[in-house]
């Protein structure tokens, strides 16, 4: 009988960074799998509202406060996962974030903050997880990078940086670890609506569009913003048996984005 190959019954995900947002969404993609869910956010407060939407969702997750940057604390979660909850099998780098200021004008402290969250974070916390996956001979780990890890725009420098390096991790944990049969992919969103791209939807003074809304719906052959949903499934997909043998791979879903020259005005 053939198995269902996309189960992730019996699975422990962590997903880091997911109260809200992308993060959640994979998450509750993966509970409906039947993984068991652990998440961590900075505070208690953002934790206590995402273990609520967990909830409310039919979702009994753990959480634990964590800032990914703090190796001290992602060494103390991991431990305490693995002691409450079980060796961790599916690793999701999610947290992040953005600043959109010119190049230029950005202090050498904010590039640093955004790199620090968003590439050192992700190798710290995969530090403390691969030890487990090796010791139990599989594991998982999806870095969500962006389309900035394969292209560049005005403000976004720091982003991109981080981005473009976390393909590369992506690429070398997979070429590290492959023969522990643990697989390390990244998702690359397109433009997803959540709270991070809310400043680039909104709505001008008089009602029209922001002009950053009318290009992304110019670059985007599907015409629209993603959704978190539409990462639902490749995340399922990346955690699951049915992609044993794909390792160091980008799966961008991005509507066609980077396939696409853009719409003429
Ligand atoms: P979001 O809505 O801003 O959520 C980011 C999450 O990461 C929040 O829960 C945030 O918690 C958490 N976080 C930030 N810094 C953290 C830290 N140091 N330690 C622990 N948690 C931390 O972002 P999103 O749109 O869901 O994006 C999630 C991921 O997808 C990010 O890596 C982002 O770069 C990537 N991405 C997003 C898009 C998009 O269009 N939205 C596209 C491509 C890639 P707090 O509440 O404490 O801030
Ligand atoms: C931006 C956006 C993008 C998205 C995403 C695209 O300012 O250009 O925030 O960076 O967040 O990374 O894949």
């Amino acid at each position: 009988m053939m198995t269902n190959q996309f189960s992730l019954d019996g699975k422990v995900a962590l997903v880091t960074g997911a109260s809200y947002g992308i993060g959640f969404a994979i998450a509750s993609a993966f509970a409906k799998a039947g993984a068991g869910i652990v998440f961590n956010d900075r505070s208690e407060e953002a934790l206590n509202k995402g273990l609520a939407s967990y909830k409310e969702a039919g979702i009994e997750a753990k959480a634990y406060v964590c800032d990914v940057t703090d190796e001290e604390q992602v060494q103390t979660m991991v431990a305490r996962i693995e002691k409450e909850v079980g060796i961790i099998d599916i690793l999701v780098n999610n947290a992040g974030i953005i600043k959109r200021i010119p190049m230029h004008e950005m202090s050498a402290a904010e590039f640093r903050q955004v790199i620090d969250i968003d590439l050192n974070g992700p190798f710290i916390v995969s530090k403390a997880v691969i030890p487990g996956m090796i010791k139990q001979g599989h594991g998982k780990i999806i870095n969500i990078c962006s389309m900035m890890s394969e292209l560049g725009r005005e403000t976004v420098s720091a982003y991109a940086a981080a981005k473009g390096g976390l393909k590369m991790l992506t690429r070398n944990i997979c070429s590290e670890y492959g023969g522990h049969n643990i697989q390390c992919n990244g998702i690359g969103p397109g433009y997803i609506a959540t709270p991070q791209t809310a400043p680039l939807r909104e709505r001008q003074a008089d009602g029209s569009r922001h002009p950053f809304d009318s290009f992304i719906i110019a670059k985007t052959p599907a015409a629209r913003w993603g959704t978190p949903e539409d990462l639902q499934g490749p995340a399922v997909f990346l955690a699951s048996d049915a992609s044993n043998f794909v390792n160091g791979h980008i799966l961008y879903v991005d509507g066609g984005i980077l396939a696409y020259i853009g719409k003429q005005p």
